[in-house]
């Protein structure tokens, strides 16, 4: 029996069956990848093969190979992974200048890691809402660094999208974000509180998960969603709600690769004296260059910055 991954809340898993049907599935203890050193060995987009047992339960006994998949590590101080999810066609970062602030380095670490798992992402920027002119100011010029490096960017109120879904549904799904999420599988991600499951909602026009408030004390979010699930909106196009995250460890990146994964940073390194110019001290170095004459963003070198570090220290790996 074959089924696929829909839900996942890392001991029992839903599996969409090929008849239609879901079933709760588990696996052994002793369950693992070959390689791959994670959490959750089995994770939502994953396609699975099952065995029922004579009392009914269904156990999960081989992974068919996967097109892709998202690791993170939850901090670099940890040695444990999570595979956020598994065969998915787009990552949308679904990010907010303000109520809570997500911040560069996060931005950049989570594009660095799609780049090296090579998943195309979407950065949307979510709770327009709420923000003041300084916020707007904020949003307009990220919006410049990331469009230009070449990442699609949308500007959305969650809340304000069920009004205009509701309205005229066809227009949104063949239009802008809407067309983009059209017949893909869309892992939605991001920091706790940036309004994943509200967007998620917005797209059913129904509750199809819970939604959680921002805390006024620390104007963060609550960790509301607990698990990872696949809704479809259409039989080929389906968007996972993931829990929110917090930091964001990298993974397996060698120092000189650290690069390659800033889309921005590499381009730019064509131009650089030594071809294995890490961009810190050498003579010669068109990155930095750049970032004197302002044409490359300060954050975004920042963020190299830190990931280099992580690749630096080494010792977690
Ligand atoms: N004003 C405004 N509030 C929003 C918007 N999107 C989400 N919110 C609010 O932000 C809070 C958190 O939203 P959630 O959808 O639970 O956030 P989440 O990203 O799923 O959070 P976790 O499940 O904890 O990762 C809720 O109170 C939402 O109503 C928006 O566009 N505008
Ligand atoms: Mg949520
Ligand atoms: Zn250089």
């Amino acid at each position: 029996m074959f089924g696929l991954i829909i839900k996942s809340s890392g001991s029992a898993f839903g599996v969409l069956l090929e008849n239609g049907n879901t079933v709760e599935a588990h696996v052994k203890g002793n369950f693992r990848i070959k390689g791959i050193r994670s959490t959750n060995p089995v994770a939502v987009g994953d396609r699975v093969e099952l065995e029922q047992l004579p009392d009914g339960t269904n156990w999960i006994t081989a992974i068919c190979d996967r097109r892709n998949y998202i690791i993170r590590r939850s901090t670099n101080l940890s040695k444990q992974s999570h595979i956020l999810a598994a065969n998915v066609d787009l990552v949308a970062l679904l990010v907010t200048v303000n109520h809570p602030k997500t911040s560069t380095t996060f931005i950049d670490r989570f594009l660095a890691t799609c780049e090296a798992y090579r998943v195309p992402a979407v950065l949307i920027f979510n709770k327009t809402d709420l923000y003041d002119e300084d916020d707007r100011a904020e949003l307009d010029y990220l919006r410049l660094i990331y469009e230009d490096i070449g990442y699609p960017v949308f500007a959305i109120s969650a809340t304000h999208l069920a009004e205009q879904i509701a309205q005229d549904k066809d227009a949104f799904f063949h239009s802008g974000l809407g067309q983009l999420l059209s017949g893909k599988t869309t892992l939605l991600s991001g920091n706790s509180g940036v309004g994943k499951s509200t967007l998620l909602n917005s797209l059913f026009g129904e509750q199809k998960t819970r939604t959680g408030i921002i805390s006024n004390a620390h104007d963060r979010g609550m960790h509301t969603t607990t698990f990872s699930q696949m809704y479809f909106l259409t039989p080929d196009t389906a968007v996972i709600d993931t829990p929110g995250i917090k930091g964001f460890g990298t993974f397996d990146m060698q120092r000189e690769e650290v690069g390659h994964y800033f889309k921005d940073i590499f381009r730019l390194s064509a131009q650089c004296r030594f071809n294995n110019c890490t961009h810190t001290e050498e003579p010669g170095c068109a990155v930095r260059a750049a970032l004197e004459n302002a044409r490359l963003a300060p954050s975004r070198y920042d963020s190299y910055l830190s990931l280099l570090n992580d690749s630096t220290e080494n010792k977690y790996r």
